[in-house]
């Protein structure tokens, strides 16, 4: 870290794909250089607090291995030879074979993909003007948030949640599948308040004991993929001993008849071996929840990457509608207010241009498309070229045999825009060097939250990076675009953006750097009623209506989803040759493969390991520090045996995005996971994977 002297010290926002979304004070030593980063005092969310891995950020911006020059493959794909090339010759060669695909193969034979690498709107969503514009394939984004928001949205109609600066309010926080320590340390600040000035217990719902729920008062261990089961006994318990609030569910929710009597054979002794607990500890999370009216639960991302993710998030949902607990202040529940912005982006996004009639690919299909799978193509044109801007496939999509040899292909030309040279920019034909949030400006939104904030540009920018938005508007005059509309500069896109959403204007807002979107607290608890046209919480999902709010699309038989919350035993199932379950939650070092590069989150997450049940090490002869090999269908990974008990036999829990090279044979844990959506509306289950494991 540079420790010269700061020239100023200036507000910034924290641009990671994590709902924390933290307000930071940045010092800036020249114009080029940062020194310390902090969280805003100022901020009541942040609330002076960042993950370690962003209080280190000059490590990342200033790390020598930045990519600061376009450069084209010169020898094979993947092997590493480079020639250093102008963006002029770049771009051209670019808009060349992006035309050559269109006329060879129908505009659909391009891909732009994208994801959250970073989480400002300009940035991140203005590849999809460039998508609408030329009638490019459309990306069906489900790497992250589909199952959890459509299970959530299942239940209240909306997504947006009690104001989480509330926890601090509440009597018990219920942490349901997030490893808040690891993900969104925010959630634990305002959790720990109400610890200390309340006496509020914390309770976490995982299937490890893991850094959340070290500092838990409670922990509830569970079997994976079994919430729905969890929550279903819960409810059961509620009901049986008199702890459900009739009223409350009579009022607000489609509470009746037949669900009581569905959950009457739903018992704890029922559920007990469907999640690995007893019975009295069910009965122990019902009592508890249930006596305590100002309970909060925090529902995460986590459990809903198991196939049964999405019942799993709306059967914990029913708890809350099931006490009452939306009606008292702390209490409630919350997973994002992402429902909340109501921003028109369409000045970003190009959205009125996009044509009808033009296909849509699963982003988390990406290993079948580039291999040429038929049905996850559409039966339409093979991929031939793709632009990839804030996301690295090749190490955290699914599938990855399949994604490798897709990007191994010849006749794909790829060019992939990077700040580092990621394991998917060592696969490309031509690298663009990317500009980080300090050096270009833009917007950002707060899912874990409920603040819109500017994160302008601080520091110039590097070598020859530019901002995702130039390659934008630079392909754009390049392919035949003319309308003056699709080029404008990010400050003109924020501003516009802003104007089209009735938010108040750009140089307003630059006055706080921020635009306070919170709900009245009624609304926010949906005393005035929740967003279904009879203003009722639904027990009982509707999909197909749920599927409308979302704009989702049906990836099963719509007749194979439960009637009622329930268990959702679809679950990939482990057999005699696959007798584990592989989960592969989060590393509190890396964000997904983000600071993978970088030393000090490299030095804290060591190399790959597998925790595992000390009994089960026993059983296979593995002893702590020994190489292990894991595999099923889709492939083999080497990582180094952790004996760990906080886990139910049989579990096992990789945590974190490694590099693929990290690992001994060079294949990341992504090998093992499936490609195969989760129901109803698809997202890939990371959690969720049958594995065998061997010593070697
Ligand atoms: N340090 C760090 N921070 C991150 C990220 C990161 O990779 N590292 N990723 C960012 C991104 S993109 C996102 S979307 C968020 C996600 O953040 P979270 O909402 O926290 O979701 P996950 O990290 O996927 O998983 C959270 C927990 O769910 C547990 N889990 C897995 N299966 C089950 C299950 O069946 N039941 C229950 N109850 N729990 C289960 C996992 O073991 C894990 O501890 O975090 C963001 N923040
Ligand atoms: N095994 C396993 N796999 C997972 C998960 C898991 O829990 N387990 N989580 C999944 C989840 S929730 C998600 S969201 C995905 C996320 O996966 P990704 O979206 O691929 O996230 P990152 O790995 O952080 O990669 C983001 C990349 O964007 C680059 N980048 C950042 N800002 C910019 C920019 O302004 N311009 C350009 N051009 N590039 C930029 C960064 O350098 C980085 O390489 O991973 C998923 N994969
Ligand atoms: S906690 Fe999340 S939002 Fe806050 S600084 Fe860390 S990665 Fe960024
Ligand atoms: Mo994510």
């Amino acid at each position: 870290m540079n420790q010269s002297k700061p020239i100023r010290t200036a507000r910034s926002v924290c641009p990671h794909d994590c709902p924390s979304t933290c307000a930071l004070d940045v010092d800036l030593i020249d114009d080029r250089t940062i020194g310390r980063v902090r969280g805003a005092r100022d901020d009541p969310y942040t609330d002076g607090v960042i993950c370690a891995k962003v209080a280190r950020y000059s490590e990342r911006i200033h790390h020598p291995e930045r990519l600061l020059h376009p450069m084209r493959r010169t020898g094979p794909k993947g092997e590493g030879n480079w020639t250093r090339i102008s963006w002029e010759d770049a771009l051209d060669e670019i808009a060349e074979k992006f035309l050559a695909a269109e006329a060879g193969y129908g505009a659909q034979s391009v891909w732009p993909y994208f994801y959250a690498g970073t989480m400002g709107h300009v940035q991140r969503d203005g590849i999809n003007r460039l998508r609408h514009y030329k009638g490019y394939s459309g990306q069906y984004d489900t790497i992250c948030t589909t199952p959890a928001w459509a299970g959530y949205i299942a239940g209240t109609g909306m997504l947006s949640g009690v104001n989480p600066e509330q926890m601090a309010e509440a009597d018990c926080v219920v942490i349901w599948g997030t490893n808040a320590v690891h993900t969104q340390v925010n959630v634990m600040t305002h959790a720990i308040k109400a610890r200390k000035q309340r006496g509020a217990r914390i309770v976490a719902v995982d299937i490890y004991r893991s850094a959340t729920m070290e500092q838990a008062d409670v922990g509830v261990l569970l079997s994976p993929g079994s919430d729905g089961a969890f929550a279903t006994a819960v409810m059961h318990v509620l009901l049986r001993d008199g702890l459900a609030d009739r009223a409350y569910m009579e009022k607000y929710t489609d509470f009746g008849p037949e669900l009581e009597l569905h959950l009457q054979s739903r018992s704890p002794e029922w559920a007990a071996p469907i999640t690995g607990l007893t019975v009295a500890e069910i009965e122990a999370f019902a009592h508890l929840v249930g006596s305590t009216p100002r309970t909060y639960f925090r529902l995460g991302y986590g459990f809903t990457r198991q196939r049964s993710g999405a019942t799993g998030m709306h059967a914990a949902l029913c708890i809350p509608a099931m006490t009452g607990a939306w009606r008292h202040r702390g209490g409630g529940a919350f997973h994002s207010n992402s429902g909340t912005w109501q921003l028109d982006k369409s000045a970003i996004t190009g959205a009125n241009r996009k044509q009808s009639g033009i296909r849509e690919l699963d982003m988390s299909a990406i290993g079948p498309i580039l291999t040429g799978d038929r049905k996850a193509l559409k039966d339409g044109p093979p991929v031939k070229a793709m632009l990839i801007q804030n996301t690295n496939p090749a190490c955290v999509a699914p599938d990855q045999s399949n994604v490798h040899q897709g990007f191994l292909r010849e006749d794909l030309f790829t060019v992939v825009h990077e700040q580092f040279m990621t394991e998917t920019a060592e696969l490309a034909d031509i690298v663009l060097p990317a500009t980080m949030f300090l050096e270009h400006d833009d917007y950002y939104t707060r899912g874990g939250h409920t603040r819109v904030l500017l994160g302008p540009k601080l520091v110039e920018a590097p070598g020859e990076t530019r901002s995702n938005n130039f390659v934008h508007n630079e392909l754009a005059k390049r392919l035949g675009i003319t309308d003056p509309d699709f080029f404008r500069d990010p400050r003109e896109l924020i501003a516009e953006t802003f104007r089209r959403s009735n938010y108040p204007a750009l140089e307003e807002v630059e006055k706080t750097g921020y635009v306070e979107r919170a709900l009245p607290d009624e609304k926010s608890r949906y005393a005035t009623g929740f967003g279904w046209p009879d203003r009722k919480f639904r027990f009982q999902p509707d999909w197909e209506a749920t599927r409308l709010k979302t704009g989702d699309t049906w990836v099963c038989d719509p007749a194979i989803m439960p009637r009622f919350p329930d268990h959702f035993d679809v679950s990939e199932k482990s057999d005699a040759d696959h007798p584990f379950r592989l989960a592969t939650s989060p590393a509190r070092g890396f964000l997904n493969s983000t600071f993978n590069e970088t030393p000090g989150s490299r030095q804290r997450e060591g190399g790959p390991s597998l925790l595992l049940h000390p009994g089960d090490a026993a059983d296979l002869g593995i002893a702590a520090g020994d190489r292990i090999q894991i595999g099923n269908k889709r492939g083999q990974v080497i990582l180094i045996a952790r004996l760990f008990d906080g886990m139910q036999r049989g579990t096992l829990i990789a945590e974190g995005l490694h590099k693929n090279r990290d690992h001994e044979g060079g294949h990341g844990i992504n090998t093992l996971i499936g490609a195969d959506p989760i129901p109803p509306f698809g997202g890939a289950a990371f959690h969720d994977a049958a594995v065998w494991v061997r010593k070697i």
